[in-house]
């Protein structure tokens, strides 16, 4: 099993006790991997509930792994490539600070990936022990349609696509150049490591809609997704 330092991006718009309760999780589960919990906020976007929480969790609780940033691009891809630019770790960890992504998963894609350091680990919300809560019926329906049609045309076995829950070992999104801005971001992480044919395996992930704010993607915004998944598979070169 492969030491790791892993480096989580934690991308904050509305979450307060979300927020907390998901740093609280990583870190009792995993001190010993973890190498920073990076936080990444919008100028004019991020609520003050949201930077009090953080304040307290950086000031009180953890001084030592929280590193705050204000995004330079906009929306959650541009608050992402803000956190992959300045991790340091070995690995890096996306995910939300909603709980809509379970923090008590971060254990498993960390030792999944000390067996597997050169692998993406990734939750899939799909697979056998994965699931939906509250989740809008249309958009499940959307959904899954939608990750049938990218198997096909990415001629792969992954079947959750559009979560924005995983590892990657960091020299990945280094090399990577990254374009969305917007949600299908989520999509565009796993499409081009695809394409560059990098080992990818799943975990199961139970998926369970936030308990406070709101979501930053819109139901039209859904639609986009299809777009980013056309020009990553016909047209798409890493320069
Ligand atoms: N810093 C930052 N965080 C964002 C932005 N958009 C979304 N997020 C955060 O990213 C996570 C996932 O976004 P969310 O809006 O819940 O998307 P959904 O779960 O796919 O509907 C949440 O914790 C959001 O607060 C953004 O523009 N900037
Ligand atoms: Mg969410």
């Amino acid at each position: 099993m492969s030491k790791i330092k892993v480096s989580v991006i934690l991308p904050v718009i509305n979450e307060t006790f979300s927020l907390e309760k998901t740093v609280e999780i990583i870190i009792e589960n995993s001190l010993e991997d973890i190498y920073e919990i990076i936080i990444v906020v919008s100028k004019n976007k991020t609520t003050e509930a949201s930077l009090k929480s953080i304040n307290y969790l950086q000031t009180n609780r953890y001084p030592n792994l929280i590193k705050t940033y204000f995004q330079d691009l906009p929306f959650i891809g541009g608050a992402i490539q803000k956190g992959f630019q300045i991790s340091t770790g070995s690995h890096v960890i996306m995910m939300a600070s909603d709980l809509e992504t379970d923090p008590h998963d971060v254990k498993k894609l960390i030792d999944l990936c000390k067996c597997n350091p050169s692998s993406i680990i990734t939750a899939n919300r799909w697979i056998k022990g994965g699931s939906f809560k509250k989740y809008n019926i249309i958009k499940f329906i959307l959904n899954f349609l939608f990750q049938f049609i990218l198997r096909c045309i990415f001629i792969t076995k992954l079947s959750d696509m559009t979560y924005g829950y995983r590892i990657f070992p960091i020299e990945i999104v280094k090399v990577i150049k990254w374009q969305e801005l917007k949600h299908p971001f989520l999509l565009e992480t796993i499409l081009k490591p695809l394409l560059m044919k990098t080992n990818i395996i799943e975990i199961p992930s139970k998926w369970e809609a936030r308990l406070e704010g709101s979501s930053q993607n819109t139901f039209m915004q859904n639609f986009s997704y299809i777009k980013t998944a056309i020009f990553v598979r016909f047209f798409w070169q890493n320069k």
